[in-house]
């Protein structure tokens, strides 16, 4: 097992205290994907799409890594082989929990993004809808997240990850969105194990050789246990 490349969704922040999209009480029960996460609804909208990001971003900063979190960072750190972690998500726990071979796939919400420039930044804790970018000074800050329709960052990269991964893990996500939800096929065909973690099995549960079921915090730092000690 020398490269493990790991994917992970909402289901891994969870227990931080972090909601996910589509439980009965998530985000999506409360907002409208179309208003909140898709271009067109940040052209309509932009107060309410940059206030959105500003209660998550304040919300992600008062949250702590769990775990599942701490345990992909002492795995990048101690296995013998790579360890490449892929996030669906947009806060900060990975690099909080050690881990540092990381990819935002959907962007982050410590960061802006310039509609103009395509010039990257710290946010600010709280961003406005017209805020400048200090690059080319255009009244063109947006939130630096990859909405729907929208393409993931370094894809070329993640798929080349994906091709040469021996063992391939997909940790709290609900296999609804895609391209992430296409990865586990991208790494069976090139010959990877792969392992699914979840509470319950995902939506693509049957692609994958391997089920563990239960909250991450507990058979994601099982499934670490298991590898350091092989
Ligand atoms: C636990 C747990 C615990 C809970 N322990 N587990 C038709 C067919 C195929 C594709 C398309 C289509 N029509 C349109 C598309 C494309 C579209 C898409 O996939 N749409 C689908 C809805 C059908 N995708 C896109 O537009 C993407 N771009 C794109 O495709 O570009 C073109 C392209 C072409 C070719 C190659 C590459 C690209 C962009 C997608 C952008 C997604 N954006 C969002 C919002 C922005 C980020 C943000 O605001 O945070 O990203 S949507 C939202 O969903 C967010 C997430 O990252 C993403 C995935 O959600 P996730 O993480 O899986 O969360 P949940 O809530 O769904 O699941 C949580 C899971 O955890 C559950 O299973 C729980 O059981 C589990 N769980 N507690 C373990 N303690």
């Amino acid at each position: 097992m020398n490269k493990i490349v790991i994917l992970t969704g909402a289901g891994i922040s969870a227990e931080s205290g972090i909601e996910t999209f589509r439980a009965e009480d998530g985000l999506w029960a409360k907002h409208r994907v179309e208003d909140v996460a898709t271009p067109e609804g940040f052209q309509r909208d932009p107060k309410l799409v940059v206030d959105f990001y500003n209660a998550r971003r304040a919300q992600a900063a008062e949250v702590e890594p769990n775990a599942a979190h701490i345990a992909l960072g002492r795995l990048e750190q101690e296995h013998r082989g790579e360890v490449v972690v892929i996030t669906q998500n947009v806060d900060d726990l990975h690099e909080r929990g050690g881990t540092t071979r990381l990819h935002h796939m959907h962007g982050e919400l410590k960061s802006a993004l310039c509609a103009a420039c395509d010039h990257r930044w710290a946010a600010p804790l709280v961003m406005a809808p017209h805020d400048r970018c200090p690059a080319c000074a255009a009244a063109a800050a947006r939130p630096d997240i990859v909405w729907f329709g929208e393409m993931p960052y370094e894809m070329d990269l993640l798929f080349q990850h994906l091709s040469e991964a021996d063992l391939f893990a997909s940790i709290g996500t609900s296999g609804n969105v895609y391209p992430a939800a296409g990865f586990v096929a991208e790494a069976r065909r090139g010959g990877a194990h792969t392992v699914e973690f979840n509470l319950e099995r995902s939506a693509i549960g049957n692609q994958f050789s391997e089920h563990r079921i239960g909250p991450a915090s507990q058979t994601v730092s099982a499934w670490v246990e298991e590898i350091l000690a092989r």
